[in-house]
């Protein structure tokens, strides 16, 4: 059942085209089509590398695709344009059609429109599968049916093809989402951190920051937004009027209502007035940085969703952690292994040493996203006893770290594994946080992640100790 409850942004028999053939493009296809919608597709690969499969499917449902590049024509000739989030704004055919004052809208933009359920939105540089994740549990704990999606994989129009009988939805919204969100309002949006990432695609950091900012921009009082406190760059951002209620999660909330945390228990309190609860995270996959930051963000959305207390607590404990995020893959002669593959910008590298109690040996590198490693150069100087780089990063980090430490270079993710062991010494941590994308050696961060973590159990048989969690 598909419930547009005023079609308002899609007209049946519109003309409206579709940017990328990805997860979003494919699905966005099959739902207009569903609302009666023409549909005509536009994709930047040459039709010899599309799925053959597919290209004849879209032919048999009449759609037009045009391959191989974007034409100003086909983009000035259509009622609305639906952009994939991987679309970068500035191709000329999208800014021909803006000039026209042709409506460019992504997926999230929908949601007004086609969504029911109440709604909490995810975003921050780091930390927004985490939360969205926890989140989910805990409203699956509270018996509140979630649907979990957006930027963590699964499309939102899948939803909206669904039966839709989830009696929540969180959403993990990525800038470039935020970018195109048009009327998008969740009921409890939360902005986990801010610190430099895309800057191949925006054309400044403030840019960047500003699109992180649109998830409550049309917000109103009935709605909640929940920052972190201790996000200095969040915090000089923060508007004098906000729309929404505000609750913030930090070291020193000063009276604010919102959650702290002492002793690894979470401190909450979200009215004046009343006695705080509490969530001891011990035994929990939730008791170290960063992850107690992303427990108090997901506990207060999880109240403000109307969770019992005890349903959070069971959540917390059910919660298990997602892989290649500060994953202890084993302990080798006293030397233990973590896997961070999923740290593909600074501010995630900066999480992850500040976590590491031990000595560490840095892997990192990989394709660059135009990063400024200073905000780590601190720890590296004090933390990092040698850094292994990998990738096209190679040359960059060599002439940056340098000056810091230790560097070597390896050729490949066995070789850097090697070296890191033949560097480290009993005690020290082995730690994989590359601070870059994984496209120029890997398919993805996990397939990065899963050769470290191959390479790690293959440096001996016999001493390898592998970790279950
Ligand atoms: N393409 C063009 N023209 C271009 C560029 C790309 O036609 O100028 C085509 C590509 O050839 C490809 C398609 O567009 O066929 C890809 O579209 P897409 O990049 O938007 O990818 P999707 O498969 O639709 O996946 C997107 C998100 N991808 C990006 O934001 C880059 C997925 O997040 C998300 O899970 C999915 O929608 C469902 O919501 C991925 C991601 O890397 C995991 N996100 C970034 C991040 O987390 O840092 C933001
Ligand atoms: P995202 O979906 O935003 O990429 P993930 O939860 O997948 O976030 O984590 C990505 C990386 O960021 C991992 O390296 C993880 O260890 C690190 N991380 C997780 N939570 C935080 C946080 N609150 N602050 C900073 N880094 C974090």
């Amino acid at each position: 059942m598909m419930n547009n409850k005023s079609g308002k942004i899609i007209e049946a028999g519109s003309h409206v085209l579709v940017v990328g053939l990805g997860k979003t493009g494919l699905s966005a296809v099959t739902f207009l089509q569903g609302l009666g919608v023409h549909v005509s597709v536009s994709e930047s690969q040459p039709l010899a590398k599309l799925d053959p499969g597919m290209v004849s499917a879209l032919s048999r449902q009449d759609v037009f695709l045009e391959a191989g590049g974007h034409s100003e024509k086909l983009f000035t000739s259509v009622d609305r344009i639906m952009v994939s989030p991987g679309i970068p704004l500035t191709i000329p055919a999208l800014v021909a059609a803006r000039k026209q004052g042709i409506t460019i809208f992504g997926d999230m933009a929908l949601t007004p429109y086609f969504l029911q359920a109440p709604m909490a939105a995810i975003t921050g540089t780091n930390g927004k599968s985490t939360v969205t994740t926890l989140l989910g549990d805990l409203l699956l704990a509270s018996g509140k049916n979630p649907f979990v999606g957006g930027n963590i994989g699964t499309p939102l129009t899948d939803f909206f093809m669904s039966s839709q009988d989830a009696e929540s939805v969180v959403l993990e919204v990525s800038s470039y989402q935020l970018d195109t969100s048009g009327d998008f309002r969740p009921d409890v949006a939360v902005l986990l951190n801010i610190t430099p990432d895309h800057l191949d695609r925006y054309e400044s950091y403030d840019a960047y920051a500003d699109s992180k900012f649109r998830i409550f921009a049309k917000q109103s009082r009935q709605d909640a937004a929940v920052l972190n406190l201790d996000d200095a760059e969040i915090m000089a951002r923060l508007p004098a009027r906000f729309n929404a209620r505000t609750f913030f999660f930090g070291t020193d909330l000063g009276g604010r209502p919102g959650a702290t945390i002492r002793d690894g228990k979470v401190l909450l309190n979200l009215q004046q007035g009343t006695a705080d609860e509490i969530y001891d995270l011990a035994d929990t996959a939730l008791s170290l940085p960063p992850n107690t930051q992303n427990a108090m963000a997901a506990i207060i959305a999880a109240r403000l969703m109307g969770c019992r207390a005890d349903k959070v607590v069971a959540g917390l404990h059910s919660f298990r952690p997602l892989a290649h995020r500060i994953d202890l893959i084993a302990e080798i002669d006293g030397i233990r292994f973590y896997d961070d593959s999923k740290a593909t910008n600074v501010g995630a590298v900066y999480a992850a040493l500040s976590a590491m109690e031990r000595p560490v040996v840095l892997i990192a590198g990989g394709r660059e996203k135009g990063s400024d490693y200073r905000l780590i150069h601190e720890l590296v100087r004090r933390k990092v006893k040698a850094v292994v780089v990998i990738g096209e990063a190679r040359a960059r980090m060599l002439a940056e770290f340098g000056p810091l430490t230790r560097v070597s270079s390896a050729g490949s993710m066995v070789e850097a594994v090697g070296m890191a062991k033949e560097l480290a010494d009993a005690g020290d941590d082995v730690l994989l946080s590359p601070a870059c994308a994984s496209f120029d050696m890997f398919n993805s961060y996990a397939h990065r992640g899963d050769v470290f973590a191959q390479a790690v159990l293959g440096l001996t048989n016999r001493t390898a100790a592998p970790i279950n969690n």
